[in-house]
C-alpha cells in the first residue's frame, strides 16, 4: 500500500477516484441474455446454466429433499451462530417499523400515510468463491418483517447443480421456499419478466458481479425497481494513535478479501500510524487463504496521511465510503460529522465484520460513492408509503378558496372547477 503524505485536494481526489466501468459495453452483452429469458423462460435459464455454470439443471426450483439434505450438512455451531445473527437483525429491523401517520392539517382536512409492503420481491445471492448466506438474512429478514407476499431467491448452482447448504438452510430457516438455481444476468432477467418457475417481481435486491449489476439497471427500464446502483465493495478506515494497528489491518484485509476489485483506504493522522498499520497488513496478508485476491485489491488501495481533522473529514465525505471505520480519539463525536457513508463502525472493538454478519444492521450498502444520495437496505426498502386524504364539507370550505386561487394562477380551469362546484353545492344546500 503506498502512502501519500498530506496530499493537496487535487491529488487525493485523483487517488481515491473509483475505477471506471464500461457499463455500456456490459449492457450490450447482457441485453441478448435478457431477451432470451423473456422469450424462452425456463428453457433459457437451463441453457445458460449449461453454458456458464457448466451444469445441466432439470429442476430449476430447489426441492424439499435438497433442503432437508442441506440442513444435515450445516454444523450445530454454524446453526447457532446464524440464530444469533438472525435475532439481532430481526430486532434492529423490527424496530424500524413506523406507525401510520394520521393528522388534521386544517379543520376538516385529514391526511394519512401508511407503509404498505411491496408485494413481490426478488433476492439475488451471488455464488462464486464465498457462499454469502449472510446476504440471505440481510435481505430475507426485512422482507418478512415488511410483510412481502412473495419472496423468491435466485442463486447460481455449482458444477454439481447444488447450492451451498448454508444458503439453503438459512433461506429455509426464515421461510423462503421459492429458491431458484439461477445466477448472473439471466436470473435477474427471470425475475424481471417471470418464467414458468420464477415469478415476476416488483423489486430486485442483492449484490452481484458487473453482469448482474448491468441486468439490474436494465430491469429498471422494464418497470422493476432495484435496491440501489452497485459497484465493488469498499472500506475506509480513519485511524490515529488510539487505533490498534493489527485491528486496522484486519479490517482493511477483510474488505480486500472480498474481490480483486475491492477498494480499501486508510486515512491516518500521522505517517507513523499509517506505517504501523501497513506493516500489520503485510504480515496478516501472508496467512490469508484468499491472499491472491486481497493482494490484488490492495494494489488499488492507498494510505493517506491527513494531519488535519477537518481535511480528513472532507476527504471521507467526498469519497462517501460504503463502510467507514472510525478509530480516532472522540470517535463518537467525529461520527456525527459524517455526511456521506453507507454504515459507520465506531471504535477499536467494532470490526466491519460485526455489521457484515451479526450486529443487526444491514450489510447491503451503497458503494461507488452512491452513499452521497442512497441509504443501505433497511425495512424501508421493502415498503412503499401510500398517502391518503379525506376532506369533509368543512374541510373543502376551509381549503377550497386556497386551491381555487392556485389553480387559477396555474391557468388550470378544470382543477379550479373541481373545487368551485363543490363550494357552490354546499352553499346552495345551506340556503
Ligand atoms: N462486506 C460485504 C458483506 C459481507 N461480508 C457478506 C461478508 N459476508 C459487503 O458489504
Ligand atoms: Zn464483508
Amino acid at each position: 500500500m503506498k502512502i501519500l503524505n498530506n496530499p493537496s485536494q487535487k491529488d487525493w481526489k485523483k487517488e481515491i477516484a473509483r475505477p471506471v466501468f464500461k457499463s455500456k459495453e456490459i449492457q450490450k452483452l447482457v441485453k441478448p441474455i435478457m431477451r432470451k429469458v423473456k422469450r424462452q423462460g425456463d428453457k433459457a435459464l437451463q441453457k445458460f446454466a449449461f453454458e456458464y455454470d457448466h451444469v445441466e439443471i432439470t429442476d430449476l426450483l430447489v426441492s424439499r429433499k435438497e433442503i432437508e439434505q442441506a440442513k444435515e450438512k450445516v454444523s450445530a455451531e454454524l446453526k447457532q451462530a446464524i440464530q444469533v445473527a438472525l435475532e439481532n437483525i430481526e430486532k434492529f429491523h423490527e424496530a424500524q417499523q413506523i406507525p401510520d401517520l394520521k393528522m388534521e392539517t386544517m379543520e376538516g382536512v385529514t391526511c394519512m400515510r401508511r407503509s404498505v409492503p411491496i408485494q413481490r420481491v426478488g433476492l439475488y445471492v451471488p455464488g462464486g468463491t464465498a457462499p454469502l448466506f449472510s446476504t440471505v438474512l440481510m435481505l430475507g429478514v426485512p422482507a418478512n418483517i415488511a410483510g412481502c407476499e412473495e419472496i423468491v431467491l435466485c442463486t447460481p448452482p455449482n458444477k454439481e447443480g447444488k447450492i451451498h447448504p448454508a444458503i439453503l438452510y438459512t433461506a429455509d430457516l426464515i421461510g423462503i421456499d421459492k429458491i431458484v438455481k439461477a445466477g448472473g444476468a439471466q436470473a435477474i432477467a427471470a425475475m424481471t419478466y417471470g418464467t414458468e418457475s420464477v415469478p415476476k417481481v416488483d423489486k430486485i435486491f442483492g449484490p452481484g458481479n458487473q453482469y448482474v449489476t448491468a441486468a439490474k439497471q436494465l430491469a429498471t427500464k422494464k418497470g422493476v425497481a432495484i435496491d440501489m446502483p452497485a459497484g465493488p465493495s469498499e472500506v475506509l478506515v480513519y485511524a490515529d494513535e488510539t487505533s490498534i494497528p493489527s485491528f486496522v489491518a484486519a479490517d482493511l484485509l477483510s474488505q480486500a478479501e472480498h474481490g480483486v476489485d475491492s477498494q480499501v483506504i486508510l486515512v491516518a493522522n500521522t505517517e507513523k500510524v499509517a506505517k504501523a498499520a501497513i506493516i500489520e497488513v503485510d504480515k496478516q496478508l501472508e496467512k490469508l487463504p484468499r491472499k491472491a485476491i486481497a493482494e490484488k485489491a490492495l494494489d488499488n488501495s492507498v494510505a493517506i496521511v491527513m494531519s488535519n481533522e477537518d481535511k480528513a473529514l472532507a476527504l471521507i465525505n467526498e469519497y462517501a465510503p460504503e463502510h467507514l471505520i472510525l478509530v480516532v480519539e472522540n470517535s463518537d463525536q467525529v461520527a456525527l460529522k459524517i455526511k456521506n457513508a453507507g454504515s459507520v463502525f465506531i471504535g477499536n472493538f467494532t470490526p466491519e465484520s460485526a455489521g457484515d454478519y451479526a450486529s443487526g444492521t444491514n450489510h447491503t450498502l451503497p458503494t461507488y460513492g452512491f452513499a452521497k444520495s442512497f441509504s443501505g437496505v433497511s425495512l424501508d426498502s421493502f415498503v412503499k408509503k401510500i398517502t391518503y386524504q379525506k376532506l369533509n364539507a368543512n374541510g373543502i370550505q376551509n381549503l377550497g378558496p386556497t386551491i381555487e386561487v392556485m389553480a387559477g394562477a396555474e391557468l388550470l380551469e378544470a382543477h379550479k372547477n373541481a373545487v368551485s362546484l363543490r363550494l357552490k353545492y354546499l352553499k346552495e344546500k345551506e340556503s
